[in-house]
C-alpha cells in the first residue's frame, strides 16, 4: 500500500509530503505518518529545518469527514500537533489551496507559514456543527488575537492569504512556485539562526471582555436554536483564561460530545447531501458561452443577475421598451442596494450591469448556448414562447423553462426536438436564493440534463433534479405544510402563533408571513385555477389583503415597514371563517402544530421519494434546505424524520389524520412501511444506491 506521507532531505531541509487526494484529508494513515515524519527529521543531523507540503490542489483540507465516529487509530490530531509545535527545528507549513480545519490546525502548530497569494484558510468546524478539535482557537488567538479568533472560529469562513498576511497569521507569501519559496524561507530560517517557535508560548492580544461580549453577540445574533457557536466562542474564551493544555483539553471533550450530537450529524449529512445531489449519473454537458433570459419580470431579472455575477454574458428579453424598462430598473435598485449595503463594489455593480443586454425581439435569444424562459405562467403563451424559441435557436442550444407550476411534458410537447428541454425552476429572488430544481421531461436528453447542472453550479446554484409532478419537489411539500397551517388558523390558532411554531423550528420566517411577503393573489388563483378552497386564506384575499404589498394580509404593515404586526382584523376574519365552518375553536399546543406542518411535510416527502420525483431522501433534505430554509442544523425533513424516529412520526400521523378526517394525513406507504421494519430513509437510499 503507498503511504500519504513521504518525506525527502534536501540541502538541509527536511520535506513531509502529503499525498492523499482529493483533499488531503486527515485520515489515521497521515496523522500517524505526519507524526513519524517529524520524529525522523528532528532526530536526523543533516536536518537544520523541517517543511510540511501537500500534493494535489490543496493543503489538507481538514479531518476526513467520512471518518467521523468511527474508530480513530492514535495519534489524534491534537498529540500530532504537539509533536509538530514541540519539534526542536523550526517546522514550516507551506499553504496552497484550501487550508481547513483540522489542516489549519496542523498549520498553526507548526512554527512559520507561507502561502501563495490564492490559497485560502480557516476553521469550519462550526458548519459541521463542531469547535477546533485540536487547539485551533487556541492557537490562532495567540498568534492573530483574539478577536481575530472569534472572526474565523465563529464565523467559520475562510480567509484570504493577504488577510491572513495582514493579521500576522502568514509569514511570506510566495512570489511564484511555493516549493520553491518555501524551501528558500527555510533555508534563510536555518541560516539565520532562527529557533523553533511553539505557539503556545506565545501570549495572546488582550481584549477587552466588552469588546470580547460584543463581538461574539454580533456573531451569534443569526444562529438561535444552534450549539457549535456559542461552544466555539466558549473556546476562544478559554484560550484566554486557562493554561494552554488545560485549554485544548476542554476543547477535545467538548468537540467529542458535538460529534457525538444530533446536530453535527445533521450537518455532515447535509456537507455529502449537497455533492450527491449535484452529481449525474450521464451526459456530458456542453459549454454554454452565452445566456438569453426570456421575461424581464421579477424572477427573469433575477436569473439574469445569477449570470452576471458569475461573469457569464446574459441578454434579457422582454416585449418592448416599457418591460425592459421596468426590468433593469429592477436590477438596477438590486445593486444600488447591494453596493450600499457592501456586499459588492460599485466597480462590480457596474461590470455585472455591463454583462445583461436587453432586447424587444425573441430573435434576440438565437446567439445563446442556453434559454430560459421566464414569462408569466400561462401554458399558451409558454407554449408558443417556446415554439417560436425553437425556430430561432441552434439546434443544439438548451431551452428551459422557469415554470414553477405548470406540467413541463405539456409544455415540451410542442417541440420537434423535445430532448433539448429542461425545467429550470429558480426561487424568488433568484439572484440570492440558491436552489434550483433541474426537472426532466420523459424526453429530456442527458447532454440538456447536464447543461443545466453544470450552468446552475456555475452561477453557483444548488442543482437537484426532479421528475415532473405538480409542483415538483420543494411547492408540492409545501402545498401540504400550507394545508396544515390553513386548518391550524380554522381549529383556533392565530398567524403569529403558526408563524411561531415554524420559527421556533428554525426556520427564518413561518408560513404565513411567507405567503404575504409574495402575495396572497398568487395562491388565490393557483387554488381557484384548481377549483380547491381554503376559507380563512381566500376570505382574506378576498378582502383584498394581498400581503405587504397592499400593506396588510395575514398581518397588517406600517408604510414602508416589512415587519409583521399582529392585527385584530385578521382575528375578526378568521373567527368568523371558524364560526361558519360549526368549527369551536380550541387553544393549539405549539407542539402539535409544530409537528403537524413538519410531519406533512415528511410524508409527502416519503410519497416523493417513493414516486421517484426525487433521485433519493437526501436530495428532498437539498432542496428544503436551499429553497425553503429548513434549518440546515436539523438536516433536512427526511434526515430529521430518521433523527426523531420513523415509528413516532407514524404514530402521531395517524393520531392527526383520525382526529381531523384529513385523509392527506394519513402515513405515506413508505413511511409506514420503514417504520414497521425500523429502518430509515437513510438506510433505503443507501440499499438502492
Ligand atoms: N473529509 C472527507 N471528504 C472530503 C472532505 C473532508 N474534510 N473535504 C472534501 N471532501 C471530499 C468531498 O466529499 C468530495 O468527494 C471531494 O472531496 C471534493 O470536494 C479536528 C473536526 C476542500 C473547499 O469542513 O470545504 O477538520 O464527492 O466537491 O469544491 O478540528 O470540499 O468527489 O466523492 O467539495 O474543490 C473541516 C470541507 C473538517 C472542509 C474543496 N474541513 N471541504 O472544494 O471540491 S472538520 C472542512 C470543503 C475538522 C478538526 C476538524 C471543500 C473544499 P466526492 P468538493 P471543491
Amino acid at each position: 500500500m503507498t503511504t500519504p506521507v513521504t518525506t525527502e532531505i534536501v540541502d538541509g531541509i527536511g520535506l513531509i509530503r502529503i499525498d492523499n487526494p482529493p483533499v488531503n484529508a486527515l485520515s489515521n494513515a497521515v496523522r500517524g505518518g505526519i507524526a513519524d515524519a517529524v520524529r525522523v527529521l528532528e532526530q536526523d543531523p543533516d536536518v537544520q529545518a523541517v517543511l510540511i507540503l501537500c500534493a494535489g490542489k490543496t493543503f489538507i483540507a481538514g479531518a476526513d469527514i467520512r471518518e467521523f465516529g468511527k474508530p480513530r487509530q492514535p495519534p489524534s490530531l491534537a498529540e500530532t500537533c504537539d509533536i509538530i509545535e514541540g519539534c526542536t527545528k523550526p517546522v514550516v507549513a507551506a499553504l496552497h489551496g484550501t487550508a481547513l480545519g483540522g489542516g489549519f490546525e496542523i498549520a498553526l502548530a507548526a512554527h512559520y507559514r507561507i502561502a501563495t497569494s490564492d490559497a485560502r484558510m480557516g476553521l469550519p468546524e462550526v458548519k459541521l456543527g463542531l469547535i477546533p478539535g485540536a487547539g485551533g482557537a487556541n492557537r490562532l488567538a495567540r498568534i492573530a488575537g483574539a478577536e481575530q479568533a472569534l472572526e474565523i472560529v465563529i464565523g467559520g469562513n475562510p480567509i484570504s492569504a493577504a488577510d491572513a498576511h495582514a493579521v500576522g497569521i502568514v509569514d511570506e507569501i510566495a512570489e511564484n512556485d511555493l516549493r520553491v519559496a518555501a524551501t528558500a524561507f527555510a533555508k534563510s530560517l536555518a541560516a539565520g539562526g532562527k529557533a523553533a517557535r511553539p505557539t503556545r508560548a506565545r501570549a495572546i492580544e488582550a481584549i477587552a471582555p466588552d469588546a470580547f461580549e460584543t463581538v461574539v453577540a454580533r456573531l451569534t445574533r443569526k444562529t438561535a436554536g444552534q450549539e457549535a457557536p456559542a461552544a466555539c466562542a466558549d473556546s476562544v474564551r478559554r484560550a484566554m483564561t486557562l493554561p494552554f493544555d488545560e485549554a485544548v483539553a476542554r476543547d477535545r471533550e467538548v468537540f467529542a460530545q458535538l460529534s457525538a450530537g444530533s446536530q453535527s450529524r445533521a450537518l455532515r449529512h447535509v456537507f455529502f447531501a449537497e455533492r450527491e445531489a449535484a452529481k449525474l449519473a450521464s451526459g456530458s454537458a456542453r459549454p454554454v458561452a452565452r445566456a438569453a433570459v426570456v421575461g424581464a419580470g421579477t424572477m427573469g431579472g433575477g436569473i439574469a443577475m445569477s449570470f452576471a455575477a458569475a461573469g457569464l454574458p446574459v441578454t434579457l428579453i422582454d416585449i418592448d421598451d416599457a418591460a425592459i424598462e421596468r426590468g433593469m430598473d429592477r436590477i438596477r435598485r438590486n445593486y444600488a442596494t447591494s453596493v450600499e449595503r457592501g456586499s459588492i463594489s460599485a466597480a462590480e455593480a457596474e461590470q455585472r450591469l455591463a454583462l445583461i443586454q436587453t432586447a424587444t425581439t425573441r430573435s434576440a435569444a438565437g446567439e445563446a448556448d442556453l434559454v430560459i424562459e421566464a414569462v408569466f405562467e400561462n401554458m399558451d403563451l409558454k407554449r408558443e414562447v417556446f415554439r417560436e424559441l425553437e425556430a430561432i435557436c441552434r439546434v443544439d442550444a438548451v431551452l428551459a423553462t422557469n415554470t414553477s407550476a405548470l406540467d413541463v411534458d405539456a409544455l415540451s410537447a410542442v417541440l420537434d426536438r423535445p430532448g433539448r428541454f429542461v425545467g429550470m425552476h429558480f426561487f424568488s429572488p433568484a439572484n440570492v436564493m440558491k436552489l434550483c430544481e433541474i426537472v426532466r421531461t420523459d424526453a429530456t436528453d442527458p447532454d440538456t440534463l447536464a447543461t443545466a447542472f453544470a450552468t446552475a453550479k456555475r452561477i453557483a446554484k444548488v442543482p437537484v433534479l426532479a421528475r415532473n409532478c405538480d409542483g415538483f419537489i420543494g411547492n408540492r411539500m409545501v402545498a401540504k405544510r400550507s394545508a396544515q397551517a390553513e386548518r391550524l388558523l380554522q381549529e383556533g390558532a392565530l398567524p403569529q402563533d403558526v408563524d411561531e411554531a415554524i420559527r421556533a423550528f428554525g426556520f427564518p420566517m413561518g408560513p404565513l408571513q411567507t405567503n404575504d411577503m409574495s402575495g396572497l393573489d398568487v395562491g388565490y388563483a393557483i387554488r381557484k385555477r384548481r377549483g380547491t378552497k381554503f376559507p380563512i386564506a381566500d376570505a382574506i384575499a378576498e378582502a383584498g389583503r394581498l400581503g405587504q404589498k397592499t400593506g396588510a394580509g395575514y398581518y397588517r404593515y406600517e408604510a414602508g415597514s416589512r415587519t409583521p404586526v399582529p392585527d385584530p382584523e385578521t382575528t375578526r376574519v378568521i373567527e368568523s371563517v371558524s364560526a361558519s365552518l360549526g368549527i369551536e375553536r380550541r387553544e393549539i399546543p405549539r407542539e402539535e402544530m409544530t409537528e403537524r406542518m413538519i410531519f406533512a411535510l415528511i410524508n409527502e416527502g416519503a410519497k416523493i421519494v417513493a414516486e421517484g420525483i426525487a433521485a433519493r431522501p437526501s436530495d428532498v433534505d437539498v432542496v428544503w434546505i436551499y429553497g425553503y430554509g429548513f434549518p440546515r442544523w436539523r438536516g433536512g425533513p427526511l434526515a430529521y424524520a430518521d433523527e426523531v424516529g420513523l415509528p413516532y412520526i407514524v404514530e402521531r400521523l395517524d393520531v392527526f389524520a383520525a382526529r381531523s378526517g384529513d385523509e392527506t394525513l394519513a402515513p405515506a406507504p413508505l413511511l409506514r412501511e420503514l417504520a414497521q421494519k425500523g429502518a430509515t430513509f437513510a438506510q433505503w437510499q443507501k440499499d438502492r444506491a
